[in-house]
């Protein structure tokens, strides 16, 4: 009797494990973040500032690098998310950052030491 309530229980757990985790996929878009890369170069991100796009609570994992070729440093922000300025990164250096986005908006990312270069990031719902 007790040796096949076991195994009953376990597919149980199991079952409500799987159903839980299917309800919260479906919600917000979980599990590992997404890593989006910045660099830094000419006074650009990725040489033209481009508009990024996003859903909805998306968790984004930035990697920011200075790619500049001579002795120009940088500082990475992004306007009315949590991303403040931090110290400047030498050529060469990155920082690393992650966030989990709110379901819409629209944001400023910049460099703190040059104000004229950044763009716009973009949440896009459905
Ligand atoms: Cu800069």
């Amino acid at each position: 009797m007790k040796r096949a309530f076991v195994p009953v229980l376990l597919i149980l757990a199991l079952a409500g494990a799987a159903l839980a985790f299917v309800g919260r996929r479906s919600e917000i878009p979980s599990g590992p973040a997404r890593t989006v890369v910045l660099r830094m170069s000419d006074y650009t991100f990725n040489g033209t500032n481009p508009t990024l796009t996003f859903e909805p609570g998306e968790r984004i994992h930035f990697v920011i690098r200075n790619d500049e070729s001579s002795p120009i440093r940088h500082n990475f922000r992004v306007v009315g998310l949590d991303v403040p300025c931090e110290r400047e990164l030498q050529p060469g250096e990155t920082r690393e950052v992650t966030v989990t986005l709110p379901r819409s908006g629209e944001f400023a990312y910049t460099c703190c030491t040059h104000p004229g270069m950044g763009g716009k990031m973009v949440i896009e719902g459905r």
